[in-house]
């Protein structure tokens, strides 16, 4: 472990002095003395007391702080600003680095699906992770899954009630309104964040794989594209908002921690994945209409199946989909007309 995680993994426990630091790890006082530095340079102000090294009480958005009492094999680079994580988590993986995630504030070249434009401005959470699972490239929708589940739970631990619209869409239920059908259509609920996964692979090894997530933290709609949502709208809409006075802002620090630990557990345990993506998911039971690049499904969404596709009831019986856009349809009956 290099001086300055040692220090960060010591300061999780109580203060620390310099002098036995640098005995325990074999290294200098002024090496320990570099890395407290260099964590204030990053934003984690380290305090200096009569008993030590002590960490700050509410650590900042910044690599220090998400790495502080993580409980997860990432490290991690934060950026105030860059084009978009996903890029920059290419060339980590072109330079041959593993394990590591990298955070940005804001994105000024956040990328969707099919090169689409992602809205990624300051307040939001934005990162990428970069890990090399040994798997077949086939297997790599799986960690997809996972990340849209874990994307899921880091939501509902912030107290909003998130859900997995097939196949990486994480939406807060809701009837779309007019506007919203005659524009983009029924998503099924407003979008609250989205995940592409890019990848590189051998016929039978994935080489690396990159999960971007995307989610709408502290933002206000009116920052976001029509049907979005952000994790800050939605809590001031509940007791949440209250209960903290003002604070419906989320701690995004403890947010990406949350959601490195869940992905990291899961990515541990693929075969566990699937079940627990089906009891988050709002798309199975829908009538749904998927456009693939081969034409559009229209049917019932039945099951998702290893490693992610969906099974769609339609009236020729049942038809496998495995990448496209998902649209949520009025089930029959209920009021306004359908947009098939
Ligand atoms: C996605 O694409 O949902 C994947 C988004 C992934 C973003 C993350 S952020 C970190 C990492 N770095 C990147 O550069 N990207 C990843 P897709 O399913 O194609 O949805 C894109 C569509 O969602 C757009 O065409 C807009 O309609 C809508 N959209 C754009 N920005 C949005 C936002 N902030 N919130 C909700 N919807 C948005």
């Amino acid at each position: 472990m290099d001086t300055r995680r040692a220090l960060l993994h010591a300061l999780a426990s109580g203060p620390v002095s310099g002098p036995s630091l640098a005995d325990e790890l074999g290294v200098s006082r002024a090496a320990v003395w570099k890395a407290v530095e260099s964590l204030r340079e990053e934003g984690f102000a380290v305090e200096s007391t009569p008993d030590g090294y002590v960490a700050p009480d509410d650590p900042a958005y910044c690599a220090a702080g998400i790495e502080f009492e993580l409980d997860a094999p990432y490290t991690v680079e934060y950026h105030d600003s860059v084009g978009s994580t996903n890029d920059r988590a290419r060339t980590l993986a072109e330079d041959g680095r593993s394990d590591i995630v990298v955070v940005a504030d804001e994105q000024t070249g956040g990328r969707g699906r099919l090169d689409r434009e992602w809205v990624a401005p300051s307040g939001g959470v934005w990162a990428s992770i970069l890990v090399r699972p040994e798997v077949a490239p086939a297997r790599s929708p799986l960690f997809t899954l996972a990340a849209a589940v874990a994307t899921t739970d880091a939501c509902r631990e912030a107290g909003v009630d998130a859900g997995i619209k097939w196949p990486n869409d994480v939406l807060v239920r809701d009837e779309a309104d007019a506007e919203t059908r005659a524009t983009i259509g029924d998503r099924g609920g407003r979008k609250l964040a989205g995940i592409l996964t890019e990848m590189e692979g051998e016929a039978d090894r994935v080489s690396w794989l990159v999960l971007g997530i995307g989610v709408n933290a502290n933002l206000d709609a009116d920052a976001l594209p029509a049907g979005a949502t952000s994790l800050r709208a939605e809590r001031a809409k509940t007791a949440t908002a209250t209960r903290d006075g003002n604070a419906a802002d989320i701690d995004r620090r403890r947010f990406v921690s949350r959601l490195l630990e869940r992905f990291a557990e899961l990515a541990a345990e693929p075969d566990a994945v699937l079940s627990a993506w089906r009891d988050r998911a709002i798309t199975l039971g829908r009538r749904v209409r998927v456009e693939t690049s081969t034409g559009a499904v229209v049917g019932t969404a039945a099951d998702v199946e290893p490693p992610g596709a969906l099974v769609i009831e339609t009236d020729d019986g049942p038809v496998r989909v495995h990448a496209g856009d998902c649209e949520h349809l009025r089930e029959v009956g209920e009021s306004g007309s359908d947009t098939e």
